[in-house]
């Protein structure tokens, strides 16, 4: 690299460092940080992962600085010659209380969100997420309705065929949706082989285990789409298996609930009378 190139790449580095220092409102739309998601967890998860970096970015500064001002200020072409003691009680006593007290100042906070994430009880509702290959299946235990929620990404996009739209592959037929401001549960599991159901925005990634039902819950502050994607690689079309959400007010919620009722069912009489239709004929 030329020097002039040099100097780009440094003020490049350092201002992308200072974006991801600086203000919280330049934070929330830099792509280099995790998102502060949409709910009181993730956000809490997200002041986590802030407090966390800036304790490893200071030790780091800190452990650097010594490092590089020893190495420096005593090096051998100045003069100066070796020390050869070893063996200091007091000094292996502190580099070992320290970071012990460090990281226990840590694992208060951390365990704190923990113990919140995995809290449940108190849901207002239930959904029963089961992962296939290569799509989710959602249960609305509490309402009687599912369905089945597959990629909508057509195969002319895949193969180029098609401009690539800003949701590619991202996009499903049937979205989760979702009430805002209540306590939704999850119950995650799988059919076949092992998925994991990750929305970055709401904090979850939990892996969906054949014959096993892994927890989790969320309450959706704000109405919107938020998109995720199978985590754990299940196979051929492990890319091609997203999650979306759609939040909305509760009382649209109900208002969807209904009428997803209703299809139900309107397709099972449908279904029932064909059945008749046949047994009579027979
Ligand atoms: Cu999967």
């Amino acid at each position: 690299m030329k020097r002039s190139d040099w100097v780009k790449f440094i003020g490049r580095s350092l201002s992308a460092v200072m974006i991801m220092f600086g203000s919280q409102s330049v934070l929330a739309v830099q792509p280099f940080n995790m998102t502060k998601g949409v709910t009181d967890i993730s956000q809490r998860v997200f002041d986590l992962h802030m407090l966390i970096l800036y304790i490893c970015f200071g030790i780091g500064i800190l452990v650097f600085s010594v490092m590089f001002y020893s190495i420096l200020k005593h090096r051998k072409s100045k003069g100066h010659k070796p020390a050869t003691f070893h063996e200091s009680a007091s000094l292996e006593f502190i580099w070992t209380v320290v970071p012990f007290v460090i990281l226990i100042a840590i694992t208060i906070p951390a365990t704190k969100v923990l113990i919140e994430m995995e809290d449940t009880t108190k849901a207002d509702m239930t959904i029963k997420v089961t992962g296939y290959q290569w799509m989710w299946h959602y249960e609305y235990i509490d309402h009687d309705v599912n369905f089945y929620s597959a990629l909508k990404t057509s195969r002319d996009e895949i193969y180029n065929r098609e401009e690539k739209n800003p949701n590619y592959l991202l996009e499903v037929d049937n979205e989760l949706v979702l009430p805002t401001d209540r306590k939704v549960r999850f119950l995650f599991t799988a059919n076949d082989v092992i998925h994991a159901w990750w929305v970055p925005e709401l904090a979850i990634k939990k892996d969906a285990i054949p014959g096993f039902i892994n927890e989790s819950w969320t309450n959706i502050t704000k109405p919107g789409v938020f998109r995720g994607q199978c985590a754990e690689l299940c196979g051929r079309d492990h890319g091609f298996m997203p999650v979306v959400v759609r939040a909305v007010e509760p009382e649209e919620f109900d208002q969807w609930i209904a009428e997803r009722k209703g299809k139900a069912n309107k397709n099972f009489a449908a279904l029932e009378n064909a059945q008749h239709t046949l047994a009579n004929s027979n």
